[in-house]
């Protein structure tokens, strides 16, 4: 049975991700701060499926602790997802919050990276895979996105370069980069429920399982097989767009 770890896995894409991975035979750490609904995960899947490891991701000491206190059934990792994230704020630059840009760079960027440091060790000696979570917003930038769209630039290209380094090592490294999926992303970054209700309505956005089925797919392709990147969208989003002002 392989094992995976799933950074944020407490709603959307992450906690989708578990269930998919753990209908078809894996194991998963599951990470998040949400300690009662990680409880519900392996409540629901079962304590030999699921790990729950409740930590802030930006906590390094918390992270490290994660780790070492993994359970013998569940420390081999043979997949990481890079998952955990958020966006705060649609303010345009010049009046948006620096604690917001802050935090987004601490978990989107600092987090992602330090984690994937200490796991790459394992991860090459298992010759296993890392699958990260980008986003369209990384590729192409729209109005408020600033600081959101610069970490998941990062985001997109950190894990492309993860694969130039880990040439030879057999490891496989995928980035995949959503647009619009409806989980808690809008309500965490507005605020807002009715907002997040707003922005999805008549869309027909992407679910979380629509990206949890992805990450399985890729995660069960043969060993010969990478796939560097995939970029999806609704059929009602697209990336068209540019402004122009007059005056
Ligand atoms: P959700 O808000 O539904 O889930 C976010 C997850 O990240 C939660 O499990 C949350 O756990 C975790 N997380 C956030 N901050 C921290 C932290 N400091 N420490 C630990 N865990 C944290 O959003 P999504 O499922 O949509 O987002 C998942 C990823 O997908 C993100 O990286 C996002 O940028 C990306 N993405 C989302 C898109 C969308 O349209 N929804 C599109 C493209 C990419 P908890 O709060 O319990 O700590
Ligand atoms: C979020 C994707 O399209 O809502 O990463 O900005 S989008």
């Amino acid at each position: 049975m392989k094992t995976a770890f799933v950074t944020g896995a407490t709603a959307g894409i992450g906690e989708a991700a578990v269930r998919a991975l753990v209908a078809n035979g894996w194991r998963c750490v599951a990470t998040g701060r949400r300690k009662e609904r990680l409880d519900a995960l392996v409540s629901e899947l079962g304590a030999d499926k699921v790990h729950p490891a409740v930590f802030d991701v930006r906590d390094e000491a918390a992270m490290d602790e994660a780790l070492a206190n993994l359970p013998a059934d569940f420390a081999d990792i043979d997949l990481l997802v890079n998952n955990a994230g958020l966006a705060q704020g649609l303010s345009p630059a010049q009046e948006a919050d620096l604690a917001d840009w802050q935090t987004m760079i601490d978990t989107n960027i600092t987090a992602m990276v330090k984690l994937t440091r200490k796991l790459l060790p394992a991860l090459i000696e298992r010759k296993g895979a890392i699958i990260a979570i980008g986003s369209v917003a990384g590729n192409y930038v729209y109005p408020g996105g600033n600081v959101y769209a610069g970490s998941k630039a990062f985001a997109n290209h950190f894990t492309l370069a993860l694969r130039a380094d880990l040439h030879g090592t057999g490891v496989r490294v995928t980035s995949i980069e959503p647009g619009m999926v409806e989980t808690e992303f809008t309500v965490v970054r507005t605020g807002s429920q009715k907002a997040s209700d707003d922005l999805y309505a008549g869309v027909n956005p992407m679910t979380g399982e629509d990206i949890a089925s992805t990450i399985l797919w890729v995660a069960e392709l043969p060993p010969h097989l990478n796939i560097n990147r995939i970029e999806l969208m609704p059929v009602n989003q697209d990336f068209a767009g540019f402004a122009i002002a007059r005056g």
